[in-house]
């Protein structure tokens, strides 16, 4: 309760501005209440909603040891190095990324300009998916409000999750190795299209020039949508810092070319459309399962076992029918 004394407090005058003007302490405080589901925490994220929209979101995703730490590590530091401020969800649990402190030092730079302009922040695959879509989105508001030119969100591929926070990304970048080959034909069609961009990571290893051939292949059979742009697959070898230049610069232009067709318009409104039903399910279910409803369920699962009653007709008297 103090503490959300104190943050409120805080809120309304001058530790604002300091949110804004990308505070660190202050930004993992209140990502931290955010994420323990504070009863006010809405507040805090409506305060600093208005300050939100300019950072451009990276999604980066594809199967476990992709290399995706790897790739968000060497674009950080090449956005750092052209002067942007960045921040880094990291929804997978196996992230080295710990407290601010980056992988091995690839690219020349000093650590006081990554700490000064970098924000990392690991989140726990904890339980419920949607419950992570919710926090994902609270998290990147606030990194938004920060003042962050470019939020990168690693995630990893392996189910619905991943699909659900790419939504919230402006550009969707899928990792794949040549050892994915295979699985390419068997690919998800949910991981084709989320993906704006694609990147053949370890090119080092056999079989790169393979898997860049089937997967064009696959890319001309799709269909487009409303975004027609050819897209780009590119082979990087982000252990050696290899292919990430022009991972930015095709980046980059995926963003120009939404901006300039308006889809870039039409896409944030796509994602408020999420975010806002993210809020108001975590928020139905949260008020659905009150002590009441609870108590109702846990009296009646016995019944059902025995069959004097029935699932259905369970939910019915929940939904107070
Ligand atoms: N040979 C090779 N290894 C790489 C490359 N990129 C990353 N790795 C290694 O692959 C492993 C997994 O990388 P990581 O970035 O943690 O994968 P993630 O699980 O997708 O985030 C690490 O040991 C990296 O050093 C690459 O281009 N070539
Ligand atoms: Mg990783």
């Amino acid at each position: 309760m103090v503490q959300i004394k104190y943050l409120t407090l805080k809120l309304e005058r001058d530790n604002i501005e300091k949110i804004i003007n990308g505070d660190k302490r202050l930004i993992s405080r209140v990502i931290t209440y955010v994420e323990n589901n504070e009863d006010n925490k809405h507040d805090i994220l409506k305060t600093l909603y208005k300050y939100t929209g300019k950072a451009y979101k990276i999604g980066i995703t594809g199967p476990p040891g992709a290399g995706k730490s790897t790739i968000t590590d060497c674009l950080v530091k090449l956005l750092v190095k052209e002067g942007f401020k960045v921040g880094v969800i990291a929804v997978d649990p196996t992230s080295p990324y710990t407290g601010g402190a980056l992988l091995g030092d690839r690219v020349r730079m000093t650590d006081s300009s990554l700490l000064e302009n970098v924000f990392i922040r690991s989140m726990a695959t904890r339980g419920s998916l949607g419950g992570l879509c919710k926090s994902v989105n609270d998290v990147c508001n606030i990194l938004d409000a920060s003042g962050k030119d470019f939020i990168i969100l690693e995630t990893v591929g392996v189910g619905q999750s991943e699909l659900d926070i790419a939504k919230t990304a402006d550009t969707t970048v899928v990792v794949l190795v040549p050892e994915s080959g295979d699985s390419i034909q068997a690919m998800k069609a949910g991981l084709m299209e989320i993906a704006d961009l694609f990147v053949i990571n370890k090119s080092d290893r056999l079989g790169a020039d393979e898997i860049l051939t089937s997967l064009k292949n696959m890319l001309h059979l799709r269909n487009p949508g409303e975004d027609k742009r050819e897209i780009g697959v590119i082979k990087a070898i982000a252990s050696r810092n290899t292919g990430i230049e022009e991972l930015l610069a095709e980046i980059t232009g995926h963003g120009k070319y939404l901006k300039t067709t308006g889809l870039f318009e039409k896409k944030r409104c796509k994602q408020a459309e999420n975010e806002i039903k993210e809020i108001v399910n975590s928020g139905l279910q949260k008020n659905f399962w009150n002590e009441k409803n609870r108590n109702l369920l846990e009296i009646n699962l016995k019944k059902i076992v025995d069959k004097e009653t029935d699932p259905y007709t369970l939910s019915e008297e929940l939904f107070g029918q």
